[in-house]
């Protein structure tokens, strides 16, 4: 941690740190709380082997971050603290650390304790695509070529049941039959995109719950977060892996699999919420919203699994077979929503 108080050192922070923690549950960069005797900050040291041009990566966060203070007036924004040579990350022998304004009196949850709290996260990811309707996406760079390209994402997962380098395929036979018996599915959404049919947005690409900052009083949405990956997009993504965490009953990472099953009223607050906040959301977004949710599930889940077989490189895991398990819960999420579609596009025409 020594370091860590020394890297604080070429941010201008106000205060004494006299405390820094791991914090948070995020998969992608290592995030620290800072304690000051003035302020509390966010500490991240971004994840460089996912993020190679870090100076990309952060110019984007600067413009839209820049974007959001001009046309949030009254709310809270999340906030890069600078360097002390006015720079918006710091590279320290091949180390790259960025720090935020820590955003006071707001909840991070990992499961939303009612469909108001769910409601209210719609309402500040649907205002978070309407305030960059008019960002000028060519000023992007697109960080993480085919994020969610699900068509792509089946052949990593192809490539990574090929090649086994954890020789774990054996553990996972059901998942592997279950994602494989599913490719007819993966092209759903990205033919769209590809002949034009469904337009492209800014959007953020990670909307889960914890991606997101409520008012501890209130519960009302008060910060988007995690800015690593606004890129263009589909809207049916940013819905869809809302929905893939929010709409879960337990835990992404739940063991015990008979916890795990979706919550229709959950994904009823979520759509009333998206579809009331969203200015300009077209036909064909509406009509493939659910769709959007099935492939964000089914994505994330041959994501886990292709990790699980490569030997846990991309996401953080804290326990063994962790993958497996999170594989397991977006699975048995896509056997819910697939048995419920009919369900699902009720209550998407009901707010329509
Ligand atoms: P990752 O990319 O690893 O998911 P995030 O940027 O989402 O990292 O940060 C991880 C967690 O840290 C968030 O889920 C949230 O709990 C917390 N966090 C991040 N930024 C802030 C902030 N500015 N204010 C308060 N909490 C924050
Ligand atoms: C990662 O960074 P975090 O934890 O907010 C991942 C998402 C996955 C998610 C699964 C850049 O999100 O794509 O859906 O884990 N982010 C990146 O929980 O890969
Ligand atoms: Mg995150």
């Amino acid at each position: 941690m020594r370091h860590l108080f020394d890297v604080m050192l070429h941010f201008k922070i106000n205060g004494n740190v006299i405390s820094i923690e791991p914090y948070g549950s995020g998969h992608i960069n290592i995030t620290y709380l800072v304690v000051t005797n003035e302020k509390r900050y966010i500490l991240q040291k971004i994840n460089n082997s996912l993020f190679k041009d870090v100076e990309k990566l952060m110019n984007n966060i600067y413009l839209v971050t820049n974007h959001l203070k001009k046309k949030c007036c009254n709310k809270a924004v999340l906030t890069l603290v600078e360097t002390l040579d006015d720079k918006c990350y710091l590279t320290l022998d091949n180390e790259y650390y960025r720090v935020y304004d820590f955003i006071e009196n707001s909840v991070c949850l990992q499961i939303p304790r009612s469909t108001q709290e769910f409601y209210s996260s719609a309402l500040s990811f649907g205002e978070f695509t309407n305030i960059l309707s008019d960002f000028d996406a060519s000023q992007l760079y697109e960080i993480l070529p085919n994020f969610h390209n699900t068509v792509d994402r089946f052949s990593k997962f192809e490539e990574a049941l090929f090649n086994n380098k954890s020789n774990r395929a054996r553990l996972a036979g059901p998942e592997i039959e279950f994602a494989l018996s599913r490719k007819s599915i993966i092209n759903k959404i990205v033919s769209l995109i590809d002949s034009g049919e469904m337009p492209l947005k800014v959007t953020h690409n990670d909307t889960k719950l914890n991606n997101v900052l409520l008012d501890e009083k209130t519960f009302e949405g008060l910060a988007v977060i995690d800015l690593d990956t606004v890129m263009p997009g589909s809207v049916c993504y940013d819905f869809g892996d809302s929905i893939r965490f929010g709409c879960n009953s337990s835990y992404e990472d739940e063991e015990d699999l008979s916890k795990v099953y979706f919550k229709m009223d959950m994904f009823e607050a979520y759509v009333k919420g998206y579809l009331s906040s969203m200015v300009d959301i077209s036909d064909i977004e509406k009509q493939y919203l659910v769709d959007g949710a099935i492939l964000m599930t089914f994505e994330c889940g041959i994501r886990f699994l292709s990790d699980f077989l490569d030997g846990d490189t991309y996401f953080k895991t804290t326990k063994e077979n962790h993958n497996l398990y999170r594989c397991r819960t977006q699975f048995k999420l896509v056997s819910e929503m697939e048995s419920k579609k009919e369900e699902m596009l009720e209550i998407i025409k009901k707010y329509s």
